[in-house]
């Protein structure tokens, strides 16, 4: 008897069109069916889409390891289309000894240095869009700000940083299928991936910056000179497409609920809690896959060793048996244990200064704002993995 018999399989490719620009429908069908399902399109994945089971796999990192990468293809059984990340497609103890450094450099103490520069940037960039009035909310705000304040922390030149957006294109839509979006992004690979591996030297980064410092860490010899320009890569991937749609994201949920954006107004300690909450409603990061490392189970259902387990990040986030109306907006839900920045040990690094991000922005736009109106039909840009808005026309009324 095949015990997998008993995993309801269902017909959707979350990586369709339709899917992207509209998961929710979807994620129901799939949280429904089960706490393991399988998709008829992509026969070698299972997937969980309840919070249960999402949290689970990502807190058992022993038997759902990352070596093997956290997007569809098995990199045990298939070439990476890069180097691997030595953290993000690492497991213990590799990924230990590189997440330490990582995580030191992006800790809540640096936060404390690099706050009030961090919120000066947001005032100014957001009084430049008030005196606007009419805006596009990704290109005039949750586009530049994420491109200014987090290459200038790392401690890249000004040049090139359009880059930055291609080459996470290109990381997040790989982590999906070899679909058209793949295609399409991959199209400028060579030059891309050039410039940001020229730019992950250490000739190239300032002094004292976030780069700099994980070269200081090869200096002590905590990491191997070898994988510093690879750890700074990390930071090209991860820091700036995850935090433009995170913005993005949480403008798009204000805009559309003038009654939460009106609190916001009104108190701006829920600033962060906005934030946080847009996380949950609208996930950035959709989808991480995790490979069983040996043969395992997931809520009693048996997964073969080498399996691609499809973990779908923003279901969970909306999954009604941990939230009540999840697929409300609510600013003053406090939204702990969502799972748009993953959880356990591979956890976002960069979580504080994201969430640094978002604060200072959502501050300085409640300050100046007391109103933001939706001044046309917004456009999503469609990604394999991320959740991002192409375009979103706004005006704010200032207050
Ligand atoms: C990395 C990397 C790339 C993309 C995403 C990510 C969400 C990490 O190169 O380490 O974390």
């Amino acid at each position: 008897m095949n015990e997998n018999t008993a995993i309801p399989e269902l017909e959707f490719d979350p990586y369709a069109p339709e899917n992207l620009l509209d998961p929710y429908p979807m994620h129901e069908a799939l949280r429904e069916a089960g706490p393991v399902v399988k998709l008829r399109p992509y026969p070698s994945v299972v997937a969980c889409a309840r919070h249960e089971q999402v949290h689970a796999v990502l807190n058992d990192h022993q038997s759902f390891i990352s070596g093997a990468g956290v997007g569809l293809t098995n990199f045990n059984l298939e070439a990476p289309f890069r180097p691997k990340s030595l953290i993000l497609e690492a497991d213990p103890p590799l990924h230990t000894q590189t997440r330490a450094v990582l995580s030191r450099i992006l800790s809540p103490k640096t936060v404390m240095q690099i706050r009030a520069t961090f919120a000066a940037e947001a005032d100014a960039l957001v009084d430049r869009c008030v005196a606007k009035g009419e805006i596009d909310g990704i290109h005039d705000l949750a586009q530049p700000y994420p491109l200014k304040v987090f290459p200038d922390a790392v401690g890249l030149e000004a040049d090139g940083r359009e880059n930055l957006l291609l080459y996470g294109d290109m990381v997040f839509n790989s982590m999906g299928p070899r679909n058209e979006l793949l295609a399409r992004s991959t199209e400028r690979v060579a030059p891309v991936t050039t410039w940001i591996m020229e730019h992950c030297r250490r000739e190239h980064l300032r002094p004292g910056g976030f780069g700099d410092q994980i070269y200081q860490a090869a200096d002590s010899g905590e990491i191997s000179f070898e994988q510093a320009p690879l750890l700074v890569r990390s930071f090209l991937s991860a820091g700036v497409d995850t935090t433009i749609n995170g913005l993005g994201n949480a403008l798009y949920s204000l805009a559309h609920h003038p009654e939460q954006y009106a609190k916001l107004h009104a108190d701006l300690t829920l600033a962060r809690p906005a934030f946080e909450e847009a996380l949950r409603w609208e996930s950035t990061a959709q989808t991480f896959f995790r490979t069983a490392g040996a043969d395992t189970a997931i809520a009693g259902i048996q997964v073969q060793k080498e399996t691609k387990v499809l973990c779908f990040l923003a279901a969970a986030n909306r999954d009604p048996r941990k939230w009540p109306e999840p697929d409300r907006y609510d600013i003053e839900r406090r939204p702990s244990g969502h799972v748009a920045m993953g959880s356990g040990i591979h956890g976002c690094v960069g979580q504080v200064i994201a969430r640094l991000e978002g604060e200072v922005v959502l501050t300085a736009l409640a300050k100046r704002v007391k109103r933001i109106d939706v001044m046309g039909p917004h456009t999503r840009r469609l990604n394999n993995t991320l959740r991002a808005l192409e375009t979103l026309p706004l005006r704010l009324v200032a207050a």
